[in-house]
C-alpha cells in the first residue's frame, strides 16, 4: 500500500526567494509546484497531531541522488519559535540535521539562533533553525553547484561540503 507522504519544502530553481521574513515563513510562500515553503504554523499544526517521519530528499548537477529520514519530527508552535525536534537518523546522506535538533527558527529579521555573536540568517542567507550555526542550509540562495561562499547555498554538509549548493531538495513527512 503506497503510503500519504507530503511535501512541505522544495527547491528546483532560482526564480523563488528564500531569503525572507519571519512572517513569510509563518505564512508560507512560493508555488506548490516548483519552489515554496508550506508554512511554519502549518508544520506546527500538523505535526503535533501525530508522529512523523520526516524524509530529506537531495540531487546533485551530476544527477547523484541521496536521501535522510528522521524519525519523531516536529515543529513548535510560534511561541517557542517552531523549535526543530529530530529523532533517530537513517540514509545515504548523512545526518546533517542533527547539529539543529532543539534549535529555534530564524530568519534574517529574528534571531533566535544559539549564538550570540552572528546572526546566523543574515550569515547564511536563509530562515533555518540554526544553532551555532549549521550543518545543513536547505533554505539557503540558490547558487547552482560549486561555489566560493561557505554554507550560504543549498547546501547538506555531510553530502558535499560546505561550498556546493544543491540542485534539487524535497522535504517531506508521513505518519509514523
Ligand atoms: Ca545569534
Amino acid at each position: 500500500m503506497k503510503r500519504y507522504e507530503m511535501v512541505f519544502q522544495r527547491r528546483v530553481d532560482n526564480t523563488t526567494d528564500f531569503f525572507r521574513d519571519w512572517k513569510s515563513y509563518k505564512e508560507g510562500f512560493g508555488d506548490p509546484i516548483r519552489n515554496f515553503w508550506l508554512g511554519n504554523d502549518n508544520l506546527h499544526a500538523i505535526t503535533s497531531q501525530k508522529k512523523y517521519t520526516l524524509r530529506v530528499d537531495l540531487a546533485d548537477f551530476e544527477n547523484q541522488t541521496s536521501y535522510a529520514e528522521y524519525a519523531d519530527f516536529a515543529v513548535a508552535n510560534e511561541d517557542n519559535k517552531y523549535r526543530l525536534t529530530v529523532g533517530s537518523y537513517s540514509g545515504t546522506a548523512g545526518d546533517s540535521l542533527r547539529h539543529h535538533d532543539d534549535s529555534e527558527f530564524s530568519t534574517r529579521d529574528r534571531d533566535n539562533d544559539k549564538t550570540s555573536t552572528t546572526w546566523c540568517a543574515q550569515s547564511y542567507k536563509g530562515g533555518w533553525w540554526y544553532n551555532k550555526c549549521l550543518q545543513a542550509n536547505l533554505n539557503g540562495l540558490y547558487l547552482g553547484g560549486a561555489n566560493t561562499t561557505i554554507f550560504e547555498g543549498i547546501n547538506w554538509g555531510h553530502w558535499h561540503g560546505t561550498s556546493y549548493s544543491l540542485k534539487m531538495v524535497a522535504m517531506k513527512i508521513r505518519p509514523q
